[in-house]
């Protein structure tokens, strides 16, 4: 049984010892890969007692200061190795083995298909050596990495290639060295046979920099987009905070099994293969959107991350929150603003809302952590992002970019915490951000409350702002934050609009606006400028009134949503309710307005998802939520049936765009409702031009479970069954099929040749795609669907615990569900907590829910 302990951020306590230099040599083979780890360590303290972290490694041997040191004179443990130096100065040596073919869990050093990779971070170092692998030893790395010539001429690690050579029985050897110290989560190592794509980039450093993604063997032509995107990125970071590449390579290699998206390790990012192969036959537009922004992403990190990096884990949210905030005002600025800005609030309320709400909960900055793994949340990553946000909407960009500049002056090469991030930003703007330290610390969503009041006599117009985080088990008492509100006062008989930035203090606050005739109707919490829930009653008029005359998009989109979420609950609540067709004219308008732009429509008129208004309900009946938002959906294509045809036609024929194809998809969302056009949907495949627009079709199939989708399918299948990342598509579209036979065919899916549990986006896109996407059949009333996730993580569970950790997220909240669904739910995470081999990735996400 796998050792669950749990560590806390208070118990903090600086290395007692320093590595200065790392050597390594991997001698690669399949099952016995022979590792070879000198390390020069200092000793800062009194104590002589060294504790090194290792974990499923056969150690070989260990030699210190020149001495084979015997079994006696060290503690081999499951976990590390202890032993003692008594001198100040050391060289130790330490040999181990390890099996690269047999690590299913992907950390560490593993296969995938016929290559070598690793994947460091949080804690897989230690699966490759004898290491103190945390974030505040940082060293300087050489590596040689040795292996057969035929089988793997590209060897790659860290840093720039010093040396290379041929060595006997057929086999070859590089060595790299990474001239900047680094945590050893940022190590890297890859060897295999790949096509490679060459560019380079001059920084305004004069530094010429070769660029250099490798592929598997045929997908040179699927690379480019990635090589754009890594150019944009290298620019946009020199001109917006004036940061340049600091190598003379930067390498990107895309694998096919990788747990997460990709890896910024230092000079060589490794990449899922999905967030790099990308052309128009296979990838969607939404696809060629995400490799752009995880490109970025990892080459953002090469600062916030690499050059300053976490002092320990708890800090996480220092690179994360801050790389993900940068690659979304890249995004932003290299699509448009504000549809960018909507999609990341999507993805904060559908999914890192529910997380705040669920028993995992926990602040940006967590005080706990059984299994680091655990903690890549979308709270760390996604409320992280929108914590640095809301010191850049309160200090501006200027003095935002000051701060960015004081804290790579104060902490290039360091290890430090989120409060020197803070620091840094208050002291260059001379801001008090000691109370906005809250976000930190506390986890969970405030509500605001609004309330309006206007006097005809003085004409003023007061609102007055109260705020209130819930107690959670982990925090029963909650604080007030320091909250930034952008607001905008429209006066309905002008169309004037004033803007200001409101902030929020104190649990209550009162503002006050003069030289009003008539009450203004205000646009609340413009640009989302804070992660928090608003309670504000405004009538149907005043969400129309926002929707057509406010300035910020963002708000003109977020009264359509709430215009939408307040009839679904009316649903939710009376089935029969009666729509009011005031709803349609709003739409009407948006549809027929030439002012706005192509992309905006289609978001303005996508409906919230279950897991939004699951997370608005306060008990869940899946039925309940998913006969509202059919009904809804109904009524509007109804309503709205001849102004969705007719931008349906315009987006397709004239010039097509990533904006009017997503206007064209969501039409046709809502166009397949209706029988009349369902041969639209299959005409809209046949002529499809692209992935997005094959994907259109089959989405609209899928979802009003058409009967032509059978044979759409079928087609899909049999032109693609060779190309990975479009299959995966395949199993997800799969997976949320609407018809009887579900189960039947989850199991025949389950049984395919080319499915297989090892390979995490197989195993994401049927049963990830299942539990989260097929909101009808996971929540089946008989149960099934949660039996379903249940076998599937048991199974996951010995094979990839970082996977099963993440797909097990749906069952979590069992609580919210009404009675029956919320007992069968609890007896899957019962059963699973029984087995005996639980690992600690489950176990630490189990014991929060059950406890
Ligand atoms: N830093 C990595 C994530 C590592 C996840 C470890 N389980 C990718 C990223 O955020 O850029
Ligand atoms: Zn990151």
């Amino acid at each position: 049984m796998t050792q669950s302990t749990t560590r806390y951020l208070s118990d903090y306590k600086a290395p007692e010892f320093q590595i200065s230099t790392v050597n390594l040599t991997f001698s690669l083979n399949d099952t016995e890969t022979h590792v070879v780890n000198e390390m020069a360590i200092k000793r800062l303290t009194e104590n002589t007692q060294l504790q090194l972290d290792g974990e499923h490694l056969t150690l070989l041997k260990v030699t210190l200061n020149g001495e084979q040191l015997s079994a006696a004179q060290y503690q081999l443990s499951e976990t590390g190795l202890i032993l003692s130096l008594p001198e100040e100065d050391n060289v130790l040596v330490i040999e181990t083995q390890i099996d690269p073919l047999n690590n299913t869990a992907l950390e560490g050093l593993f296969k995938s298909g016929d290559a070598f990779c690793t994947q460091c971070e949080a804690e897989g170092f230690r699966r490759i050596t004898y290491y103190m692998d945390r974030p505040d030893v940082m060293a300087t790395f050489t590596t040689k990495v040795i292996a057969e010539q035929e089988q793997f001429p590209q060897l790659l690690s860290n840093g720039n290639k010093v040396d290379s050579g041929q060595l006997d029985g057929g086999k070859h050897f590089v060595t790299w060295h990474d001239p900047y110290p680094k945590p050893a989560y940022l190590f890297a190592l890859v060897a295999g046979d790949f096509d490679l794509l060459s560019d380079s980039f001059k920084t305004s450093e004069g530094r010429n920099v070769a660029l250099e993604i490798f592929v598997d063997k045929g997908n040179l032509s699927k690379a480019h987009h990635a090589m754009t995107s890594l150019k944009k990125s290298m620019q946009w970071d020199e001109e917006v905070f004036g940061l340049a590449y600091d190598l003379d390579i930067y390498m990107i290699v895309a694998v096919d099994f990788f747990n997460m998206g990709a890896m910024e390790n230092k000079g060589l990012n490794v990449f899922n293969s999905k967030y790099v192969l990308a052309n128009e036959d296979t990838a969607t537009d939404t696809d060629y959107f995400n490799v752009e922004a995880v490109i970025a992403h990892e080459y953002f990190h090469n600062w916030t991350g690499n050059r300053v990096t976490c002092r320990d884990w708890f800090q996480l949210s220092l690179k994360e929150g801050l790389t993900v905030f940068r690659d979304q005002q890249f995004s932003a600025d290299m699509h448009s603003a504000a549809v960018t800005r909507i999609q990341n609030v999507r993805v904060l309320r559908a999914h890192q809302f529910a997380e705040d709400a669920s028993p995992m909960a926990h602040p940006i900055r967590p005080e706990k952590v059984m299994e680091m793994n655990n903690f890549y949340t979308l709270t760390v990553y996604e409320k992280g992002s929108e914590v640095i946000r809301m010191m850049h909407t309160l200090l501006g960009q200027e003095n935002f970019r000051k701060g960015m500049d004081l804290y790579f002056e104060r902490f290039d090469g360091m290890a430090v915490t989120c409060d020197d991030f803070v620091n840094a930003m208050a002291d260059a703007s001379n801001k008090d951000l000691s109370l906005f330290k809250r976000w930190y610390s506390q986890s969970g969503t405030p509500m605001l409350s609004v309330n309006e009041t206007f006097d005809d006599g003085s004409k003023a117009y007061k609102i007055e702002v109260s705020q209130l985080t819930e107690s959670t088990k982990q925090q029963p008492e909650k604080y007030p934050l320091h909250i930034p509100i952008k607001v905008e006062l429209i006066n309905g008989s002008t169309g004037a609009v004033e803007a200001h930035l409101l902030e929020l203090t104190s649990e209550s606050q009162v503002w006050t606006f003069d030289g009003y005739e008539e009450k203004p109707v205000m646009a609340f919490l413009g640009d989302f400028s804070a992660p928090v829930k608003v309670s504000f009653e405004q009538s149907d008029d005043e969400l129309i009134t926002i929707m057509q005359k406010a300035n910020n998009t963002f708000c003109q989109w977020d009264a359509g949503q709430k215009l939408f979420t307040r009839y679904i609950f009316r649903l939710i609540e009376d089935p029969n309710y009666q729509l009011p067709e005031q709803l349609i004219n709003a739409f009407k308008d948006v549809l027929s307005n030439e002012a706005l732009d192509t992309a905006l429509k289609a978001e303005q008129l996508t409906l919230p998802g279950f897991g939004e208004i699951a997370d608005n309900a306060k008990v869940i009946e899946p039925e309940k939520i998913i006969d509202a938002l059919n009904t809804l959906k109904q009524f509007l294509a109804n309503g709205l049936s001849e102004h969705l045809l007719t931008a349906y036609r315009n987006c397709q024929s004239g010039e097509r765009t990533p904006q009017t194809r997503s206007l064209a998809s969501v039409c046709l969302s809502y166009l397949a409702v209706n029988a009349a056009n369902h041969e639209l949907v299959e005409a809209h495949y046949q002529a499809g031009e692209n992935m997005t627009e094959n994907l259109a079709a089959l989405n609209a199939a899928t979802n009003q479970g058409l009967s032509v989708r059978d044979s759409l399918m079928a087609d899909f299948e049999r032109k693609w069954l060779d190309t990975t990342l479009v299959m995966d598509k395949w199993f997800s579209l799969q997976a949320m099929q609407q018809g009887d036979d579900t189960f039947e065919n989850l199991k025949a899916l389950l049984a395919r040749e080319d499915f297989s549990l090892n390979n995490p986006n197989r195993a994401r896109s049927l049963i990830g795609a299942f539990s989260m996407n097929n909101p009808k059949h996971f929540h089946c009333s008989t149960g099934r669907g949660y039996e379903f996730l249940g076998d599937q993580l048991e199974k996951l569970n010995t094979i990839n615990p970082q996977v099963a950790a993440r797909l097990i997220t749906p069952l979590l909240a069992f609580k919210q569900y009404e009675p029956k669904r919320q007992a069968m739910m609890k007896a899957q995470l019962v059963k699973l907590r029984s087995l005996d081999n639980l690992s600690k990735d489950l176990t630490e996400k189990i014991n929060a829910a059950l406890d």
